[in-house]
């Protein structure tokens, strides 16, 4: 059944934010059509990083990946539409920028797996779970837009 209610978890990790391309990514979000209802930029902890990452914790990268991203700030964002979660991993590329296509986030500005810019939940399950670790529910704006309800959807 097709939800355009969909949402996933976007983030600009620091080196995103450090390289100014905030912009730029979200601009790719809001071009494609899909709709923005939440967003913060904060300095996350490193507990609150390791419960987002905590999947990853046995791999031998999990130090490395949480000093990064702990360095700065990131963007945190809730971005909603169809298919929001597979397509915004397409827009993302692949994890290693070697293998993201030209044209992705990651295939445009980065070289380097452990500086790969961004993330996005990888199924509509860790979504909710990420959403529900970085924001409440009153920073979530559910709000009609009916430029979208019309213009991107048949
Ligand atoms: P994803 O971000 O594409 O979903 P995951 O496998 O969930 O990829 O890994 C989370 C993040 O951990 C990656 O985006 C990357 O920043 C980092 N990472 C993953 N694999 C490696 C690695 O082999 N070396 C260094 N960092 C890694
Ligand atoms: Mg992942």
């Amino acid at each position: 059944m097709a939800n355009v209610n969909e949402r996933s978890f976007i983030m600009i990790k620091p080196d995103g934010v450090h390289r100014g391309l905030v912009g730029k990514i979200i601009k790719r979000f809001e071009e494609r059509g899909y709709k923005l209802v939440a967003l913060k930029q904060m300095t996350a902890s490193k507990a609150h990083l390791e419960e987002h990452y905590v999947d990853l914790k046995d791999k031998p990268f999990f130090p490395s990946l949480i000093n990064y991203m702990v360095s700065g700030p990131v963007v945190a964002m809730v971005w909603q539409g169809l298919d929001i979660v597979k397509q915004g991993r397409a827009m993302l590329g692949a994890t290693n920028p070697l293998a993201s296509a030209p044209g992705s986030i990651r295939g445009d500005y980065s070289i380097q797996t452990g500086r790969n810019i961004c993330h996005g939940s990888d199924a509509v399950e860790s979504a909710n779970r990420e959403i529900a670790h970085w924001f409440k529910p009153e920073e979530i704006n559910d709000y009609a837009s009916p430029f979208i309800s019309a213009w991107v959807y048949e």
